[in-house]
């Protein structure tokens, strides 16, 4: 394929990709001091993945300690929401 056409596929692929993500974006992810990260999604919920790369429980209002030395306080535990996109977003699955 040449780069003109590449450019063109990419371009049109573009708008189905974000269609689908609008509810399943990540605009924010937060590194633990202990190797775990929180991601918060487009609609302000949070969810944490664990130092493993694995979506993991965690209670909502539980406080954790940021690498940067910040405390962030749970606002929600979007287990679920994280899995899928992790599943659609980079092909991973998890147990
Ligand atoms: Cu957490």
């Amino acid at each position: 394929m040449s780069i003109r056409k590449s450019v063109i596929a990419l371009a049109l692929a573009v708008p189905f990709a974000s269609a689908f993500s609008m509810d399943l974006a990540i605009v924010k992810s937060i590194p633990l001091k202990d190797g775990s990260v929180i991601h918060q999604f487009k609609n302000g919920k949070m969810a944490m993945e664990d130092k493993y790369g694995r979506p993991t429980r965690m209670n909502v209002g539980e406080s954790m300690a940021a690498a940067d030395g910040t405390t962030i306080t749970m606002n929600s535990d979007e287990v679920a929401l994280l899995s899928s996109v992790f599943r659609e977003h980079y092909g991973r699955t998890t147990k």
